[in-house]
């Protein structure tokens, strides 16, 4: 780390803008789920929880613990990052088991839509001296029979080399390291960027304090977000890794996948890397 930081974002600057984000985007996007439904899932859901609390003897302090420890979540605005955390990489897992293609892996609470288009060849948005590792990204996207998609559209949001997210944390330009990149007819891309640092989940709010409470760590290793989309063809959310990184193997969201790990190379200048990675997607079936 250098001596000069950027402010580091309080729980509640990053939970309440992810909390907002989520409402913006996706709260009028649930599921209309069934009576049956609800009474299944929530039945075993609290299930899980009395055999815990049976086996385990839960004392009344235990659950007032539990009990302030939630509200502390809502109120530090953390329930995004809590969910995608330690829940949304069962989720994945289930919703993409029957894919072909390209492995993906959590979307997290950062993601927002609508990044300045980049065309195929291009540089994300970034500050005049960003700090970082400079990176060059070519590859394609294919369907899985291998056909080019030229339609096809790659957004990518990352970190800075603080792990800072921009319009998640103060004094970032707002659509810092987020861009949204097109493809050449023969599906190529080429995308520069800079090396994204790992990232901590903020350590002053509920997430923050369960995670001191159970004597885990607060760590993600480096990752780039991705989200692929053609027509015809299911999107990938994905998040790329780089080789060596301490917690690649221990990563708190658990969600790193072998395939998702880059192999960069040194670049020709010696300033920065290169790395190839390419993208098939499923094709829509039915
Ligand atoms: C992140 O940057 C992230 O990607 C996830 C999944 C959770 C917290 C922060
Ligand atoms: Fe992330």
């Amino acid at each position: 780390m250098t001596a000069t930081h950027a402010p580091v974002p309080t729980a509640a600057d990053s939970g309440s803008s992810a909390t907002e984000r989520f409402k913006a985007d996706k709260s009028g996007n649930v599921a209309n789920t069934s009576p049956e439904r609800v009474d299944l899932l929530v039945r075993e859901v609290l299930s899980a929880v009395h055999d815990t609390i049976r086996r385990h003897k839960v004392s009344y302090a235990e659950y007032n613990a539990l009990k302030a420890w939630l509200i502390d979540v809502g109120e530090t605005g953390e329930w995004p990052l809590f969910l995608d955390v330690w829940v949304e990489h069962v989720v994945e897992e289930v919703a993409t088991e029957h894919r072909e293609g390209n492995k993906g892996t959590i979307e997290g609470p950062y993601y927002v839509p609508g990044a300045p288009e980049r065309g195929s060849r291009g540089s994300v948005p970034m500050r005049e001296d960003e700090p970082g590792t400079p990176l060059l990204w070519t590859g394609r996207v294919t369907s899985t029979d291998g056909q080019p998609l030229e339609g096809a559209k790659i957004e990518l949001w990352h970190a800075d080399a603080e792990g800072l997210y921009s319009q998640f944390a103060p004094g970032i330009p707002e659509w810092n390291l987020r861009g949204t990149f097109s493809v050449e007819p023969d599906g190529s891309f080429e995308i520069t960027t800079v090396r994204p640092a790992p990232y901590m989940i903020p350590t002053d709010g509920a997430c923050g304090r369960l995670i001191a409470a159970a004597g885990w760590h607060p760590w993600r290793p480096a990752h780039l977000h991705v989200k692929v989309s053609a027509p015809g063809h299911e999107q990938l959310t994905a998040q790329l890794y780089f080789p060596g990184d301490q917690h690649n193997e221990d990563d708190v969201a658990s969600a790193v996948k072998p395939e998702l790990i880059l192999d960069p190379k040194p670049s020709g200048d010696g300033k920065g890397e290169t790395v190839v990675y390419d993208f098939a997607l499923d094709p829509v079936r039915g």
